[in-house]
């Protein structure tokens, strides 16, 4: 989603109580890293709707703007980021058609990954989609690699509430830690979800907030739900796992005054809640709905980065730090 839909959502989130969060998930306690928050764009390099982020490296990020769809590969640019000599590239579904409207995006071993939740040539229709995008090409117009249309096997969304959020998790993680499998009733197996390559996709409804973790079978387009997990949050914008400490953040946006919370595979193999973090203090109350962790740790701090979908003060990505 873009902007307009902030105040009905936090009449939604007020019914939720203070902590902008469901019951169980403690109130909010300040952001662990640094207060401070710095632009780390140029001034309207991206303009509006840029509204999912991931770390491909600690030197490389894929940005993805919703309206029109496209997706940057984001280079160093002294402390800050900028689009690579490349530029932007346009989004097409496999076909080679239609405007996929990409509010998130995660760097897999599979790919480029992107949620979607309409093609903008027909912004009264919900359509579900995760496109799978070769990030190696130097072609400026992507056509999708893959397509996974999950609009039947989730809940009718406005066209403008769909999927915003995405995130992978590895199975060599999900195993080591019992991940359960909720289609089977036992413990997930990798090796039941034929060619869905090394882990699982975890996407974000907006509508709901609620958490859908699928096997995606990278050779024939079909897909298997195996959990359901609630983010804490009415809506949801981005979804980042970050490895090292094994913990899956959600990340909300000016609806819930930019709260994160974070989620942990817990003793009976669920991501259960561990935290709810407030936006830092430095930060005004942006409509950030990207979220990334870098995977590199510096002198006991990580970077993470937001993305502003409104361009606020012509910046669309800011930088903080987290503990590590
Ligand atoms: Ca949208
Ligand atoms: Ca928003
Ligand atoms: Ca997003």
């Amino acid at each position: 989603m873009s902007r307009m839909r902030a105040a009905l959502v936090a009449l939604a989130v007020a019914g939720l109580g203070l902590a902008g969060t469901s019951p169980g998930w403690g109130a909010p306690v300040a952001w662990p890293g640094g207060s401070a928050v710095a632009t780390a764009d140029g001034s309207n390099v991206f303009g509006t709707n840029l509204s999912g982020l991931s770390f491909q490296s600690a030197g490389v990020v894929w940005a993805v703007k919703n309206g029109p769809g496209k997706a940057y590969r984001l280079v160093p640019d002294g402390a800050g980021w900028k689009p690579d000599p490349s530029g932007a590239r346009t989004l097409r579904y496999a076909n080679g058609k239609g405007d996929p409207d990409a509010e998130g995006v995660v760097a897999t071993p599979d790919g480029i990954v992107v949620a979607t939740e309409r093609d903008n040539n027909d912004d009264n229709t919900s359509l579900l989609k995760v496109l799978r995008y070769d990030g190696s090409s130097s072609a400026l117009t992507l056509n999708a690699t893959r397509e996974w249309n999950l609009t039947s096997d989730l809940p009718d969304v406005d066209p403008n509430s769909g999927l915003e959020a995405i995130s992978w998790i590895p199975d060599t993680f999900l195993t080591a830690h019992g991940f359960r499998d909720e289609r089977t009733g036992t413990t997930y197996n990798p090796a039941a979800y034929a060619d869905h390559g090394a882990g699982l996709y975890f996407v974000g409804l907006e509508d709901n907030g609620t958490i859908y973790a699928y096997a995606l079978n990278q050779s024939t387009s079909t897909y298997t739900r195996v959990a359901t997990i609630p983010s804490g949050f009415a809506e949801l914008m981005d979804l980042e796992f970050d490895p090292a400490t094994g913990r899956l953040w959600a990340a909300c946006d000016n609806g819930c005054q930019g709260r994160t919370t974070t989620l942990e595979l817990n003793t009976t193999g669920k991501f259960a809640p561990t935290a709810t973090y407030n936006r830092p203090a430095g930060m005004t109350n942006l409509n950030n709905e990207g979220f990334a962790i870098s995977p590199t740790c510096t002198t006991g701090t990580k970077t993470v980065l937001w993305s502003d979908d409104n361009n606020t003060n012509n910046h669309a990505l800011r930088r903080g730090t987290l503990p590590c």
